[in-house]
């Protein structure tokens, strides 16, 4: 039986009620920041302060999930030694995605797809970058620490984790890479994280090198009219 006298609510705090005209160019201001982001893969080695990825993490754990279950997990790793460790696991599972050795695990129109992106299985950034944060989806936990309930919207969930984190990092002045190599399940062991969490995602965040290029391909976005329908 749910426990309706726990649904107690409290008053909204910390709502500004904006004019209209300054909400229009507050959502500007911001689309003019976000979209000058770009995914990197070349990064400076350059450290970057703990308390930027601290604060970024906490911002990711802030976002909507179902039920409030907050079912994300976020490993930030610096360790060199953590790095490399990663880095080699995901170049082995990079090699047979791309066909370095035997036939390609990939299909011909994955290929074809990521050729205007240029990635191929070489993945030096996992040890350049000074940070590594692996994000993990958990199938099971609840709202409070050590709790083991059914997670809703699992996916839906960590992925606004996911873009708030990197919404964050771009705003503190940081390039990343959310980067998936395929199979990802090495990481729970590297990671020590248990079985029941799935790797979600490999962010590689740093500042980019000083001759970092990106695809032109990238820099093309869909317009409004494209990916919106007012009714
Ligand atoms: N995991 C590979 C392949 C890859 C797949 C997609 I979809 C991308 O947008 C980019 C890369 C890699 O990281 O190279």
């Amino acid at each position: 039986m749910p426990d309706w006298d726990s649904a107690k609510h409290v008053p909204l705090q910390n709502y500004i009620r904006y004019a209209d005209a300054e909400m229009i160019d507050r959502a500007r201001r911001f689309h003019d920041k976000m979209i000058t982001r770009r995914t990197l893969r070349d990064f400076a080695p350059d450290p970057v302060p703990r308390a930027i990825i601290e604060t970024a993490i906490r911002t990711a754990g802030s976002a909507p999930s179902g039920a409030n279950h907050q079912p994300w997990h976020f490993v930030a790793i610096s360790d060199p030694a953590i790095k490399s460790q990663i880095r080699h696991a995901a170049e082995t599972e990079e090699r047979s995605f791309y066909g370095v050795e035997k036939p390609a695990k990939a299909s011909q129109d994955w290929l074809d797809a990521l050729a205007p992106l240029g990635t191929d299985a070489e993945k030096p950034f996992l040890e350049t970058a000074p940070w590594l944060i692996v994000c993990f989806a958990q199938k099971r936990g609840g709202p409070n620490p050590g709790d083991d309930l059914k997670n809703y919207y699992v996916t839906e969930s960590v992925g606004l984790a996911v873009g708030m984190l990197i919404t964050s990092l771009h705003l503190a002045g940081l390039a990343t890479l959310t980067h998936t190599p395929a199979p990802m399940t090495f990481l729970t062991e590297i990671c020590e994280r248990p079985k029941t969490e799935k790797p979600f995602v490999l962010l590689v965040v740093g500042h980019p090198s000083k001759d970092a290029t990106v695809p032109e391909h990238a820099l093309i976005k869909k317009s409004l009219s494209t990916i919106s329908t007012f009714r």
